[in-house]
């Protein structure tokens, strides 16, 4: 989103940041309430995790030793330098996306410091320590999916001059914050789907709803696809892609991204959208959710 323009409506301070919207941390100022929070919503996740996520996420989930108190940017980013070269910087909430990727070209991943409010377990709109820390570090500890989060940052520069953002962000959306990952026993009821996405993994409802539920539809990651697809901003997500190792991720944003982003923007002109709940016939279909069944049957 455009931070810049709704910079009033933020909820972070962003009063004391430095050029690039970094802050210090300043974790003695959390609160025994704050920390408290954090616990409730890592006890939460974890028994979930075990079953629901990818190997990687949960590997790193307990090599960082979070579930304590809400933890140290600076120890936490020590650790994962060492794995692959990321650092973890403070911000005050949703920054420009110019200054976004930025940071993640520099393998810089941007955490939000305040936490939420306790009436706020279930949701929240802007993205919270909880959502960026939880969610979003662990996953920066595996080589491809780091490589392609870089890549992700690098691109952006350029899709601002091309105004193809709207389009590279989808890729974002449906993989860094809602992707899937085929690696468990395919055999089983959830056809060895496991989750790697933030977004899910830092929301209890969702986890459950993206692996177990009849409702949405989960297909096959196709990068040019998704950079065509609406999703659902507020609202558990229509449809789930799923890749079958990180390195597709990386191999999405190789050579000719630009032209493909140029090509998806052009597509989508005057509405030209795929909606989110829509299955394809080019689509590999994992699950075809009731969603889209029931939209089609009106
Ligand atoms: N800022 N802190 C923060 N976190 C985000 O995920 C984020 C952001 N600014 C912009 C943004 N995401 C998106 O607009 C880009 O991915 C396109
Ligand atoms: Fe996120």
């Amino acid at each position: 989103m455009a931070a810049g323009k709704t910079d009033h409506d933020l909820r972070g301070d962003y009063s004391a940041m430095r050029e690039d919207y970094t802050i210090d941390q300043n974790w003695s100022a959390y609160t025994d309430q704050d920390h408290d929070l954090w616990r409730r919503l890592y006890a939460r996740q974890i028994d979930l995790i075990e079953r629901y996520a990818c190997q990687d996420y949960i590997d790193a989930v307990h090599a960082i030793d979070m579930g304590g108190r809400i933890p140290r940017f600076d120890a936490a980013s020590e650790w994962l330098e060492a794995q692959t070269g990321w650092r973890i910087v403070a911000v005050p909430g949703l920054i420009p996306e110019d200054v976004f990727f930025n940071h993640l070209a520099n393998r810089r991943f941007p955490v939000t410091d305040w936490i939420r409010k306790p009436e706020e377990m279930d949701y929240l709109v802007e993205p919270d320590v909880f959502h960026d820390f939880f969610g979003h570090v662990p996953m920066l500890a595996n080589p491809a999916f780091a490589d392609f989060m870089a890549r992700y940052g690098e691109c952006g520069r350029q899709a601002i001059r091309d105004d193809t953002v709207q389009h590279l962000a989808r890729l974002y959306w449906y993989t860094a914050e809602f992707g899937l990952v085929r690696q468990g026993n395919t055999k089983t009821a959830d056809r060895g789907l496991k989750i790697f996405g933030a977004g899910i993994l830092s929301s209890s409802t969702e986890t459950l709803y993206a692996i177990d539920d009849a409702r949405p539809n989960r297909v096959g990651f196709d990068a040019d696809r998704i950079m065509r697809t609406d999703y659902r901003l507020d609202d558990l997500q229509a449809s789930y892609f799923v890749v079958e190792d990180f390195a597709d991720l990386f191999h999405a944003l190789d050579g000719d991204i630009h032209a493909r982003l140029r090509a998806a923007k052009a597509a989508c002109a005057g509405g030209g959208d795929i909606p989110a709940d829509a299955v394809l016939d080019s689509d590999r279909v994992y699950h075809h959710g009731r969603l889209a069944m029931t939209a089609a049957a009106e």
